[in-house]
């Protein structure tokens, strides 16, 4: 039972079929885990792997908790307010957006490291984009905020490059509902400074 759970989930994971399937299996390993919670050895493979499936859909931890209250009870908002730090972190990393409705984003370096070796944007992606790839194009395109130009039409919007303590505000409409990445560009930051908006 075990194992056909987590050859399924790992499947799901590479297919990277986001949110709903993660609920499922994440739902599923619950009740398995209420269900034999004196095995040891099977607690400890699925709690293990549970930690994997975070980290794997780029989620926040709490939204892969339990009846995922972190998508269910994210708002919908129209004005985002986004931090980044030195520590390369954002502030939030989950948004639930209205579809086809303008959206404000005002995105500050509250750091105060250098900008060349820390600062930040926000790059709102195209759903499907891969976010791997784009990352190494645009650790290449210095020049331009770290924008690619050559991938520019993955690009839904982003913010300037800004150093410690300067703001960018941008505004942007996503017309479809989906599951939608951002990252920051700057080289080597897209591992930690990535969140998702959802739009509904
Ligand atoms: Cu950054």
């Amino acid at each position: 039972m075990i194992i056909i759970i987590l050859a399924v989930s790992e499947i799901i994971f590479k297919k990277r079929y986001i949110m709903k399937y993660l609920i499922l299996t994440v739902t599923a390993f619950s009740l398995l885990l209420a269900s034999c919670g004196g095995n040891d050895k099977s607690t400890v493979q699925s709690t293990s792997d549970t930690a994997q499936l975070a980290k794997a859909t780029d989620k926040p931890t709490a939204a892969t908790t339990m009846n995922n209250p972190a998508i269910e009870s994210e708002k919908i908002i129209n004005q985002i307010v986004l931090t980044g730090n030195d520590r390369m972190q954002y502030s939030d990393t989950l948004f639930k957006v209205k579809a086809g409705e303008k959206v404000t984003l005002k995105m500050t370096n509250i750091g105060k490291m250098p900008k060349n070796s820390m600062g930040h944007n926000f790059v709102l992606l195209k759903a499907g984009t891969d976010i791997t790839n784009f990352a190494g194009e645009a650790m290449k395109a210095r020049d331009n905020d770290y924008i690619p130009i050559s991938l520019k039409d993955a690009v839904i919007a982003h913010t300037k490059l800004i150093g410690p303590g300067e703001s960018d505000e941008i505004t942007f409409i996503i017309k479809d509902e989906g599951y939608y990445d951002f990252i920051c560009s700057f080289p080597g930051h897209y591992g930690s400074m990535r969140g998702k908006i959802i739009v509904e």
